[in-house]
């Protein structure tokens, strides 16, 4: 995440990212899959307590946000020049030094909650946000107005208190960090509290009280893919790197390549061991050891001491 000191105020001041930025039109999309039982946030919190399952982060499940988003933003940039005539446009979603959620905030897509996503009271907070920079002087729309109250539930939900007070996220112990965009080894601090999260961290969302009312998607494209909805570790621990290439084409998890991935699923199995998981997860996690690079071999080795700290 070093970009976000790199860009300095530009982060902060839009003409300074796009020359010519008059205005910021922000969107959201939702991103629960279409097919979401009425129960996924009580489903979600129990697979967190079935050590055996591998948790993936509700938003990485099906295809990449990223282009999804971009894609519909051209596509609203498009409509708008059809109906003005051309407009100095630049699109945007997570790729660029923008403080989205702040630009949410000020707009009225939601306020910032405690755990510092933008919700809303008929949203919550399960959607992405984009932007359209424009050079187009338009009306400003007004914030809506904040609902956390004396709630702090996302607060105590957090397994690493990343949350460290209202409004404020250390990233280097947030979980979604550590699975996605850390590179190193995973600080042994925080490997038992990952549970069996191995890509992203939904806890301080699944907490909020305002997620009972998260939308799903009208698109398939959050639909989920490669049956990352109820994986278990072990299958896919199975998986070789071509399989693990394959299976995430055009999703999220590919970003953070096989070694990442592995040392995830190391930390989930040695949790696993850990809660007393079968001789199949030790033999598994022994048989991949001597191809392993380096940063996974540290994890499985990790991973195998927990069974013997759990003990007889
Ligand atoms: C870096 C990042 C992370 C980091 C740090 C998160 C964080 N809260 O800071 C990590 C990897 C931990 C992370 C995790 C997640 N992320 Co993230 N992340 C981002 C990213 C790329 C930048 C956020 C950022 O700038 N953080 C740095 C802090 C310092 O900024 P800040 O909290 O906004 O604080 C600034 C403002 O308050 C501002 N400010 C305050 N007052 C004022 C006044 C003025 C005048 C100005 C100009 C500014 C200003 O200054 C502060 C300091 O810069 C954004 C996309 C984007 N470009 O914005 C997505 C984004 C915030 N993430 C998103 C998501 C979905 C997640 C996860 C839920 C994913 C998951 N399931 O695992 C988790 C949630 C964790 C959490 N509780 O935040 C979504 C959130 C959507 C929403 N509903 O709000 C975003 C918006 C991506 C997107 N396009 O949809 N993320
Ligand atoms: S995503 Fe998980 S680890 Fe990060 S702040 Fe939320 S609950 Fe904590
Ligand atoms: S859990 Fe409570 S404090 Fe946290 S964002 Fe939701 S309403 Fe706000």
């Amino acid at each position: 995440m070093d970009y976000m000191a790199r860009h300095g105020m530009r982060r902060a001041r839009p003409a300074e990212l796009v020359p010519g930025t008059v205005s910021v039109i922000t969107a959201r999309l939702d991103y629960l899959p279409r097919d979401a039982p009425d129960d996924w946030l009580e489903r979600e919190q129990s697979a967190l307590r079935d050590a055996g399952r591998a948790v993936v982060s509700v938003y990485a499940r099906g295809r990449d946000y990223h282009k999804v988003l971009r894609r519909r933003l051209q596509q609203l940039a498009d409509r708008l020049q059809a109906e003005v005539g051309p407009v100095g446009h630049r699109v945007f979603t997570d790729s660029a030094p923008v403080l989205e959620v702040e630009l949410a905030a000020r707009s009225g897509i939601g306020w910032r909650g405690k755990h510092t996503l933008a919700l809303h009271r008929d949203g919550g907070s399960m959607f992405f946000l984009g932007e359209i920079y424009v050079d187009l002087a338009l009306p400003a729309s007004e914030p809506v107005t904040p609902h956390c109250g004396t709630c702090s539930q996302c607060l105590d939900a957090c397994p690493t208190r990343a949350i460290v007070a209202p409004y404020r996220l250390d990233a280097r112990r947030c979980i979604s960090y550590l699975t996605i965009e850390h590179e190193g080894a995973i600080p042994e601090e925080f490997r038992a509290a990952m549970g069996n999260r191995i890509y992203g961290c939904d806890d301080c969302q699944t907490a909020c009280p305002w997620n009972k009312y998260a939308r799903r998607s009208s698109l398939p494209d959050f639909d989920e893919r490669a049956g990352l909805g109820h994986a278990t570790l072990l299958g896919l621990w199975r998986w070789d790197e071509a399989e693990f290439l394959r299976r995430t084409e055009g999703s999220a998890i590919r970003r953070i390549g096989w070694s990442r991935w592995r040392r995830n699923l190391a930390v989930a199995l040695g949790n696993a061991l850990r809660e007393g998981s079968d001789e199949a997860t030790a033999a598994a996690l022994r048989q991949a050891r001597d191809a392993a690079c380096d940063l996974v071999r540290g994890h499985i080795d990790w991973a195998l001491a927990q069974q013997a700290a759990s003990g007889p």
